[in-house]
């Protein structure tokens, strides 16, 4: 315990308010086995301090009138290999609040305070349980909105980013090394280090642009992905988005003009959230409402990830409304699928270009479905990294990189100043250092955790 952070025992409830099953209560700190002794009464007269680390003991939650509030799992796990690095007791009670206030408040009346929120992993933090990057990973674990999501923080906390950082700091040192060595070698005309040190410093570029064009798509990964149904006027537009989502939730009607604005709808499809968007169709109107729709419907055009352009097959288009699908798939070729709807009924016209479905009678949503699925795997792909990266993580590597374009600029002179390379390089270790936090101020420290919930 010698060279641990140690605190005041905290205690917080780990799972989410709300009746169920079970509840879990979690606390840690020195001394916490006592506490905790002092609020329960186990068989056969143990001792949550006896008992053996990592087991698991069933006994009684007692108040200070020593009347039973629960009957409870302790889990007893000696530091430092807990997850704060603390002593620690993990309660597992009945999920109903007045026995989770109950059994909190008794902790209180011990001596227990109720923990900050993110405290238990800001302790496992400066126990070096965990870094500052894997820290965050276990907050975008919990908020995840997709599968896909909770791997890539999983990942993230298994270490991932974590190693990638570790070899840019490899890459710098490795450079220092270098700009110390052409001191020594400074007189001998045969050695030359620039060329060395400039190839180092582009491949370290490289690496901080990769993670940084990943970004958007990370981003992508986390909001789901935007499906907008795009197409002139009784289309069958909302018909599909209800039979894509399985209910009636837009107003279909033959009346021309029935969808007015866009209408929003999520679903869970392979691990990723979908936002379906229906909007208004496509036409020239004077009805001011009306317009105010189609304008709404452009804009979902640039906004949509995927873009289902909407055709009624059993007619061809007018010249006004082919200059809207063309217009179209000229600004948006990349993320369009044409839909020809309708098909049920005779088609006066033939096409190999898209998918053939009929919301009517249900027929083709499957095919749909697959197509959209491959332009959404087609997007998850450009995201290359295993890891997740955040606002944080992408203003500290621009200013990483920034600092590197000026080593560069160093470097790209006749005669190179080392010291100032040196120097230079030295300042931007000290910047990295910032993802892990081990030399981190209590500011950052502070900005990272306050987004954390209590419990965690
Ligand atoms: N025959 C046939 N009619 C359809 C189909 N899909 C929609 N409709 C009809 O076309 C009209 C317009 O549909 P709606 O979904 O409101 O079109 P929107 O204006 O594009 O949203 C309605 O009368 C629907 O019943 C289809 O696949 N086949
Ligand atoms: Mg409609």
């Amino acid at each position: 315990m010698n060279n641990l952070y140690s605190c005041s025992i905290i205690v917080a409830q780990c799972t989410p308010n709300g009746q169920g099953a079970l509840a879990l209560v979690r606390l840690t700190g020195d001394r916490v086995f006592e506490l905790v002794d002092n609020m329960c009464v186990l068989p056969a007269k143990k001792k949550i301090t006896n008992l053996p680390t990592h087991s698991v003991q069933y006994g009684t939650v007692v108040d200070i009138n020593n009347e039973p509030i629960d009957h409870v799992l302790f889990f007893k796990m000696d530091a430092p290999h807990t997850f704060t690095g603390l002593d620690t007791v993990e309660i597992t009670c009945h999920n109903n609040i007045f026995i989770v206030n109950a059994l909190i408040e008794n902790a209180i009346n011990h001596g227990a305070r109720i923990a900050e929120p993110g405290e238990f992993t800001k302790l496992a933090f400066l126990n070096k349980k965990i870094d500052l990057v894997q820290a965050e990973s276990i907050d975008e674990l919990i908020h995840a909105t997709s599968l896909a999501h909770a791997k890539s923080a999983l990942k993230q906390l298994e270490g991932s980013f974590s190693a990638s950082i570790d070899n840019l700091e490899q890459q710098l040192l490795h450079l220092l090394t270098l700009c110390a060595a052409s001191f020594e070698f400074i007189e001998e005309e045969n050695i030359d280090f620039t060329q060395t040190i400039q190839k180092q410093l582009s491949s370290i570029i490289e690496d901080i642009a990769r993670i940084e064009k990943n970004f958007d798509a990370q981003i992508q990964l986390k909001e789901g992905f935007k499906i907008a149904f795009i197409g002139c006027v009784n289309a069958g537009k909302s018909s599909l988005f209800n039979a894509m989502l399985e209910k009636k939730r837009a107003i279909v009607n033959e009346k021309a003009g029935t969808t007015r604005d866009t209408i929003e709808a999520t679903i869970s499809k392979n691990g990723y959230y979908w936002t379906l968007i229906d909007t208004a169709g496509l036409r020239t109107t004077h009805d001011v409402i009306e317009q105010e729709g189609i304008s709404k419907s452009l804009e979902q055009a640039i906004l949509a990830d995927v873009l289902l352009l909407v055709y009624d097959s059993s007619r061809v288009l007018s010249t006004e409304e082919e200059m809207f699908y063309n217009k179209l798939i000229e600004t948006h070729e990349a993320k369009i699928i044409k839909v020809y709807n309708k098909n049920d009924q005779e088609i006066p016209f033939s096409y190999l270009d898209g998918i053939g479905c009929s919301a009517l009678y249900n027929k083709g949503i499957d095919e749909l479905t697959t197509a959209i699925n491959k332009k959404i795997n087609a997007l998850t792909q450009k995201n290359e990294l295993p890891f997740l990266v955040n606002k944080r993580h992408i203003l500290l590597l621009q200013t990483v990189k920034a600092k590197i374009a000026d080593v560069v600029l160093l470097c790209n002179k006749e005669k190179i100043a080392y010291e100032l390379v040196s120097c230079q390089l030295h300042d931007i270790l000290v910047q990295l250092s910032e993802f892990s936090g081990n030399t981190i101020n209590e500011k950052i420290m502070d900005r990272v955790f306050e987004t954390f919930c209590v419990g965690k």
